[in-house]
C-alpha cells in the first residue's frame, strides 16, 4: 500500500511541475483530492485491510493529503506572482519628472461668489454656517411661521421624501436651528447672533434663463437689541459695493414672506442689459436677488428668543443669480450644465 501512496505522489509531482496557471492548477487540484481525487479513492482501498493496516496506511494517505494541499497552496501563490510580474512588465514606462501638461482646473463661479461673499461677511464679524440639504416640514416651514396649507406654501413646491422630509426650498431652513444654537450666548454673554448659511436649494418648478429647479442661496440673520432696518440696509449696500466693486442701481420694495414684517425685495438693475430689459431679467430691467426684512417675532419665539427683547433682520441672497450678474452669464441654466466652454473662462480666478 506504502508503494501506491508513493506512485499517487509521484505522479502529482510530475503533474505540478506541468502546471502553469490557475485553470491548470484547479484541475490538478480535483483531480488529486477532489471527492474522486486520486489522493481521495486511496482510502477506499482500505476495506480489504486489516486493522492495524488500516491504521497505518490512513494516515499515510492523511499525510499526502496535506503534503498536496500545501504544494497546492504554494503553487497558487507562485502563480499570483508570476501575472503580477507579468502585468507590471506590461506597464508603459514613464518618466516622472516630465511636467504634466496638463490643463488646470477651475472653481465654479457660483463658488466664486459664495467666497467672496463668506470673506465679506466674515470680515464683518458674521460666522458661516453649513446646514443640510434635507429638512423636515418644521424646519423649512412652520418654524417660519408657515403653518400647513397656508397659501405661501404655494410659492416653494419642492422635492418629497417617502419620510415626509422635504429638500430644502429656501436656506431660511435653517434660521431655526441657527438661533437655537447661539440663543445662549446672546442671552449670557450679549454676544449679537450674528451668522450667514449657504446652500444649495430645491424647488419644483419650470425653468427659465432665470429660474433653476436646484439653485443656491445665502442666507444671513443679525439678532441683538435694537436691531433695525438701518442695520439690515447697510450690510446690504456694504455686500453689494464689495462684491460688484462698483455702484449698483438697487431698488427695495415691499415683499411678502410670513417670516419677516416688514418684508422687502431688493432687486438690482440688470447688468446684461444695462436695464434696458432682455431674457434674464424678464424684460423688466430688474433682478430680484436678495429678499429681506426684520425677523417675524413668531420665527423668533419658535427659535428661543423673546421678541419683546430682541430683533433683528433676514435676508435671503439668490447666490446663483449673483453669480450670473457678477460674470455676465445670461442665461442661469448655463451653470448647472457642466459646460467645460462656460466654466472654464474662470480658470485664472483663485
Ligand atoms: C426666499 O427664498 C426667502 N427665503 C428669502 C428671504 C430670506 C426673505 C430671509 C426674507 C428673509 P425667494 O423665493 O424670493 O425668497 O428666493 C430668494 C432669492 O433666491 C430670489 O431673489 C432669487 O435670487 C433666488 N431664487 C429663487 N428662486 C430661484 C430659482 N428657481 N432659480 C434661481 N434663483 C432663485
Amino acid at each position: 500500500m506504502a508503494e501506491k501512496t508513493m506512485e499517487v505522489k509521484e505522479s502529482f509531482l510530475v503533474g505540478l511541475a506541468k502546471v502553469e496557471n490557475m485553470e491548470e492548477l484547479e484541475k490538478i487540484r480535483v483531480e488529486y483530492i477532489g471527492k474522486k481525487g486520486h489522493v481521495t479513492e486511496l482510502l477506499k482501498e482500505m476495506k480489504n485491510l486489516s486493522n492495524e493496516e488500516k491504521k497505518t496506511f490512513g494516515q499515510a494517505v492523511n499525510v499526502l493529503k496535506n503534503e498536496v494541499n500545501d504544494m497546492i497552496n504554494a503553487k497558487r501563490e507562485e502563480i499570483k506572482q508570476k501575472e503580477i510580474e507579468l502585468e507590471n512588465s506590461r506597464m508603459p514606462e514613464f518618466d516622472v519628472s516630465i511636467p504634466a501638461n496638463l490643463k488646470r482646473g477651475s472653481y465654479h463661479p457660483i463658488t466664486l461668489v459664495q467666497r467672496q461673499c463668506e470673506e465679506i461677511f466674515k470680515s464683518m464679524g458674521f460666522t458661516v454656517e453649513d446646514y443640510s440639504e434635507i429638512v423636515t416640514d418644521y424646519e423649512c416651514f412652520e418654524s417660519l411661521n408657515i403653518p400647513k396649507n397656508h397659501p405661501a406654501r404655494d410659492m416653494q413646491d419642492t422635492y418629497y421624501l417617502e419620510n415626509g422630509q422635504l429638500l430644502k426650498s429656501q436656506t431660511s431652513a435653517a434660521q431655526n436651528a441657527i438661533y437655537k444654537k447661539y440663543k445662549d450666548a446672546l442671552y449670557n454673554e450679549g454676544k449679537a447672533i450674528k451668522a450667514i448659511f449657504p446652500g444649495r436649494c430645491f424647488r419644483n418648478e419650470a425653468t427659465d434663463a432665470c429660474h433653476e429647479n436646484t439653485f443656491f442661496q445665502m442666507e444671513g440673520v443679525m439678532v441683538d437689541k435694537n436691531i433695525s432696518i438701518s442695520n439690515l440696509i447697510f450690510f446690504m449696500k456694504t455686500m453689494l459695493s464689495e462684491v460688484f466693486q462698483k455702484d449698483i442701481k438697487v431698488r427695495l420694495r415691499p415683499g411678502f414672506f410670513p417670516f419677516v414684517e416688514p418684508g422687502f425685495e431688493l432687486d438690482i438693475s440688470c447688468l446684461i442689459c444695462g436695464g434696458d430689459g432682455c431674457p434674464s431679467c424678464k424684460h423688466s430691467g430688474w433682478l430680484e436677488l436678495c429678499p429681506c426684512g426684520m425677523i417675524h417675532p413668531e420665527v423668533l419665539k419658535a427659535g428661543g428668543i423673546d421678541p419683546d427683547e430682541y430683533t433683528g433682520f433676514a435676508f435671503g441672497l439668490g447666490l446663483t443669480r449673483l453669480a450670473m450678474m457678477k460674470y455676465g452669464v445670461k442665461d442661469i441654466r448655463d451653470l448647472n450644465s457642466g459646460s467645460l466652454k462656460t466654466l472654464s473662462q474662470f480658470t485664472d480666478d483663485k
